[in-house]
């Protein structure tokens, strides 16, 4: 087998390269030659100092995941580590690309650090449900203050470059030849007595750090998740404890943890969104021209679309039905924009440079030069007909045309068009130039060209794609329609939304379903019943309740009444839901029964459940890890909890001869639209 790690001299300077692509993962083959090598070193007395550096696109990316949660097989990476912090002779990291997680730790064990100024360096492992285990969490606030370090580690955000040389993580910045550069560093440390290792030296700033108010953020945002606390605990001991002893705590504390249901659910979640799409990757078609694109319709999803596609490079064409519509959606557009500075996703300059790739127009001729069309118009098929209709005429055949759609038909749009093979359905979700997850909606007739586009448009907004056949709603709407709908029939059956909200809180959802609604608005849901009501199946049971609240007024936070009360600026339970709800309950016959929070999660995840298994034998969806995708990245589904279709896989095979979770909705007196949706 080709080595994974090589050595060169030069000067008496080693260069020790890691090449092991795709993005260096240190995985035990690495780890056991990289351990020989610095042993190697160690007894070679012509050489005066080592410089650590990678081959291809980055310096090492953490460990290898896949080894994560299995038996540790030696060297374990904190004995490399500790090996080239004892070394004989000084150790330099030339970073490039990313360093991160025990890619960072390697190059905290090193004397210093030069990194390239397009380097990022950070401690994700809190991403993964595990906290640093090779001497991170050590290290690193003996490095740089300890409230940095605090934020590093339990955030898991990566620094770009610039960040890390005022924090002192790395000593130099260099943006020409990294290497040569790392060799003179290496060259001018070999000539002077060094610092204590990082191990030898006290925590910079401990007393800046406030432990109990840190403590109180990161439960309020970890929702459920330990890794982030146990993060924080392990800083802690880092800063009260002697180093050994800490180093000792932390590596106990990293095994632990990547044992964990939480860590096997978020390695399953990060190789998942790797593999999403995988189907589009092996299309050989040429993607159209995304240099312009063309939107039609500047309401709120149009305009978080339009803004999407500025901050990632294209020029912008947006049309609107007359000059004052045309206007409003630019405003809006720059609104948007304003808004991603005020958060600071982007900076002033560049949002003022791509406000100026922006036109917006009455006239439909300036979309003629697009090479993609996406239409975000009003919810109405007929609607929606009219302007695939319309761009069929206009744009030349080449041009590929998307649907935002969230439900309608993507075929009965296609139709509409003279070659439908060019006609996709592109599902953003609110806020479009925030959300990660975009569904390529693959109609009948969708050709392989305008999927190519969809795939290279999801890549260039560095968004998650996931491939949807039609249905109504997709993958995400669908599942979502269906346990929204199942939460109204556990109203009629004895809970009540407070109930129901706080039980998908625990859960770890950041908002209930009936406070997503209230947020959202009741009214677009409610047209969308009323259109459909003469075509519903009487057979079928009916939940009245959320009709009667819309027919009081009561649309949502907007109107300060939805399924709460929100009069003066809180959140509270309004007893006037609670009559008509009990007053529902009285017309479907029902007794309350009461539920508890265990019971309605495993209803809701039951319903997830079945819907996400519809969708796999109708073969909308492609595979089971595609829908939890959609659901952590679309509807609020704790990335911890690995998805709907990853617990039901779990819940078999640590519990065989268990209920499934889908049997638990058959003892509902409603659950005949569960049979029959
Ligand atoms: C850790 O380090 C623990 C230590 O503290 C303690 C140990 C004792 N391992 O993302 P991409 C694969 S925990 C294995 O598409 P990009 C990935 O699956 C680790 N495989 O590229 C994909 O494979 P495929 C802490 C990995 O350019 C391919 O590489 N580190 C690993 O968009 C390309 O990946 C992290 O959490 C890995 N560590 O982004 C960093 N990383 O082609 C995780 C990637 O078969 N990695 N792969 O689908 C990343 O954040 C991104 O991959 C990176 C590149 C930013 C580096």
């Amino acid at each position: 087998m080709a080595s994974l790690v090589s050595c060169e001299y030069r000067d008496g300077i080693a260069i020790v390269t890691i090449d092991n692509p795709p993005v260096n993962a240190i995985s035990q083959a690495v780890r056991a030659e990289l351990l020989a090598f610095v042993h190697d070193l160690n007894r070679n007395t012509d050489i005066r100092a080592a410089v650590l550096r990678c081959a291809g696109r980055t310096f090492v990316a953490g460990a290898d995941i896949n080894e994560l949660g299995k038996p540790p097989l030696a060297p374990a990476l904190p004995e490399v580590a500790d090996a080239i912090e004892g070394a004989r002779v000084p150790w330099v990291a030339a970073i490039h690309g990313a360093a991160l997680g025990g890619g960072l730790e390697l190059s905290l064990a090193c004397t210093a650090r030069i990194a390239d100024g397009q380097a990022r360096l950070g401690l994700p492992e809190v991403t993964l449900g595990i906290i640093p285990g090779a001497g991170g969490t050590v290290r690193l606030p003996r490095l740089v203050p300890v409230p940095d370090a605090v934020e590093m580690v339990t955030g898991g955000k990566p620094v770009a470059a610039t960040a890390a040389l005022a924090l002192g993580l790395v000593d130099r910045l260099c943006d020409e030849d990294l290497l040569s550069a790392a060799i003179g560093f290496a060259d001018d440390l070999a000539a002077r007595p060094g610092l204590p290792p990082l191990i030898g030296r006290p925590c910079r700033n401990a007393t800046d750090m406030d432990w109990q108010g840190k403590a109180t953020a990161i439960k309020a945002k970890a929702r459920g998740a330990k890794a982030p606390m146990e993060a924080l605990e392990a800083l802690r001991d880092s800063a009260h404890l002697p180093a050994h002893e800490a180093l000792k705590r932390e590596r106990e504390r990293f095994l632990r943890l990547a044992a964990s249901d939480e860590a096997a659910a978020l390695r399953y979640a990060f190789f998942s969104e790797r593999s999403a799409g995988r189907s589009l990757a092996s299309i050989a078609s040429e993607p159209a021209d995304l240099a312009r694109v063309g939107v039609v319709g500047g309401g709120t999803m149009g305009a978080g679309i339009a803004t999407a596609l500025l901050l990632c490079g294209c020029e912008v064409q947006l049309l609107e039905r007359d000059a004052a519509a045309a206007e409003a959606a630019h405003r809006r557009v720059g609104e948007m924009l304003d808004a991603s500075v005020g958060r600071g996703s982007v900076s002033r300059e560049a949002a003022d440079q791509v406000r100026n790739r922006l036109a917006a127009s009455s006239d439909d001729m300036p979309l003629v030069s697009c090479g993609l069309v996406i239409e975000a118009v009003f919810e109405d098929i007929d609607v929606k007909r009219d302007v695939f209709s319309r761009l069929d005429a206009i744009m030349p055949p080449d041009a590929v045309l998307a649907t935002n759609t969230s439900y309608l038909d993507v075929n009965r749009l296609a139709e509409m068009t003279v070659d439908p093979t060019r006609v996709l359905g592109l599902h953003f979700f609110a806020p479009a130039h925030v959300m990660k997850l975009l569904e390529i909606v693959r109609g009948r007739h969708t050709g392989d060209r305008a999927l190519a586009t969809g795939a290279a448009l999801a890549k260039r907004l560095k968004k998650t794609a996931v491939v949807s056949g039609v249905c109504h709603g997709f993958i995400g709407n669908r599942i979502m329609a269906a346990y929204r709908r199942d939460c109204e029939f556990m109203l009629l059956e004895g809970a009540l939304p407070a109930q129901i909200d706080a039980a998908m809180r625990d859960f770890g959802f950041a908002m209930g379903v009936f406070e997503v609604q209230d947020l959202s608005g009741l009214d677009i849901a409610w047209a969308q019943r009323k259109s459909t009501a003469s075509t519903r199946d009487p057979s079928l049971p009916y939940c009245h309740i959320a009709d009667r609240l819309c027919e009081a007024g009561r649309l949502g936070r907007k109107t300060k009444k939805g399924w709460y009360d929100y009069g003066d600026g809180g959140q509270k339970v309004d007893p006037e839901v609670t009559r008509i709800i009990e007053e529902e309950r009285a017309r479907a016959g029902v007794n309350a029964l009461s539920m508890s929070s265990v019971q309605i999660m495993q209803r809701i995840l039951s319903v997830m459940q079945r819907e996400g298994h519809a969708l796999l034998v109708e073969g909308i969806a492609e595979s089971a890890s595609d829908i939890d995708l959609v659901m952590l990245t679309g509807y609020g589904f704790p990335r911890h909890r690995g998805g709907p279709m990853y617990l039901a896989a779990h819940e078999s095979q640590r519990t065989p001869g268990s209920v499934p979770a889908a049997a638990i909705g058959a003892a509902s007196p409603f659950k005949d639209w569960l049979i029959k949706p």
